[in-house]
C-alpha cells in the first residue's frame, strides 16, 4: 500500500474508558499492527460522531471506521476482516482453517460480545433503579453460559483453533470488555488467554497508541 493510501481509522476523541483500550479502535489498530500496516486515525468528540460528514462514513454515527483510497468501512469486524483478507497473518491459507477462523470471528462478535454489551449497558444506564439488582443477575448468568462454553473449548490450547487469527484478536478483545467484573476470574484458561494476546507486541503497540490519545501524547491527539 502507497504512502498516498495509508489507511485513517476514527477513535474516540475522549474515550469512556479512560485508556483502557476497551474501545472498538483497539482491535483494528491491533489488526493494523500485527500486519504491519501503518495508519492514521481521526479523533472525533461524540458531537463530531452524529454529524452528516461521520454519517457518510458510519450511519450509525459511531467508531471506527477505515477509509482506503475510495474504500470506507464501519463496523470493527468488517474493517478487521479485510485487513486480514488482504495482509498475511491474520488468517491461515489453508482454505479450511481459514473458515474456521472466520467462524470464531463471527463467533465472538454475535455470541460472546452480545450478552457482554448488555450487561455493560444495563451497569451503565440502569444500575440505578429498583430492579436492578435482579436483573444483573440475570445478565451475568448469560455471560457466565458463555465464559464457561468458550472455556471448555478451549481448553488448555494457546489459541481457539490453532494458530493466532483474526478470531482470537476479536475474542480478546471482546472478553477484556470484562476487565474489572471479577466474572472472568473464574476462568483461569480464559484469563490466560486473554493475557497471551495482550503479551503480543503488536497488541502492546495498538494499546500504547490509543492510551496516548487519552494521556493528549498521541501525535494527533
Ligand atoms: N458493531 C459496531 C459497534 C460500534 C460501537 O458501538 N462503537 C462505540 C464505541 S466502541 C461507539 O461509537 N459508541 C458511541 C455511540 O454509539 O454513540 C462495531 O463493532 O464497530
Amino acid at each position: 500500500m502507497s504512502k498516498a493510501t495509508i489507511p485513517i481509522i476514527t477513535a474516540f476523541e475522549r474515550s469512556p474508558d479512560r485508556g483502557q483500550g476497551q474501545a472498538r479502535d483497539m482491535r483494528v489498530r491491533w489488526a493494523l499492527e500485527e500486519v504491519g500496516q501503518p495508519y492514521e486515525v481521526r479523533l472525533l468528540s461524540f458531537s463530531e460522531m452524529k454529524e452528516s460528514a461521520h454519517r457518510m462514513r458510519h450511519p450509525f454515527g459511531q467508531i471506527p471506521t477505515y477509509e482506503e483510497g475510495d474504500l470506507a468501512l464501519f463496523e470493527s469486524g468488517a474493517i478487521v476482516l479485510h485487513l486480514a483478507e488482504r495482509h498475511a497473518g491474520l488468517l491461515p491459507e489453508d482454505a479450511n482453517a481459514r473458515a474456521r477462523a472466520i467462524a470464531w470471528m463471527f463467533a465472538a462478535l454475535n455470541t460472546v460480545e452480545p450478552p457482554i454489551v448488555e450487561r455493560g449497558m444495563a451497569w451503565l444506564l440502569e444500575r440505578d433503579k429498583t430492579w436492578y439488582g435482579e436483573r444483573q443477575v440475570i445478565l451475568e448468568d448469560r455471560v457466565h453460559v458463555r465464559l464457561r462454553e468458550l472455556s471448555s473449548r478451549l481448553g488448555d490450547a494457546e489459541w481457539l483453533d490453532g494458530v493466532f487469527s483474526a478470531g482470537d484478536l476479536l475474542m480478546v478483545t471482546v472478553l477484556r470488555r470484562l476487565n474489572g467484573s471479577g466474572l472472568m476470574e473464574s476462568y483461569p484458561s480464559l484469563c490466560a488467554y486473554v493475557a497471551r494476546g495482550e503479551a503480543r507486541p503488536a497488541y502492546k503497540r495498538a494499546f500504547e497508541a490509543q492510551w496516548a490519545v487519552f494521556t493528549g501524547k498521541a501525535p494527533n491527539g
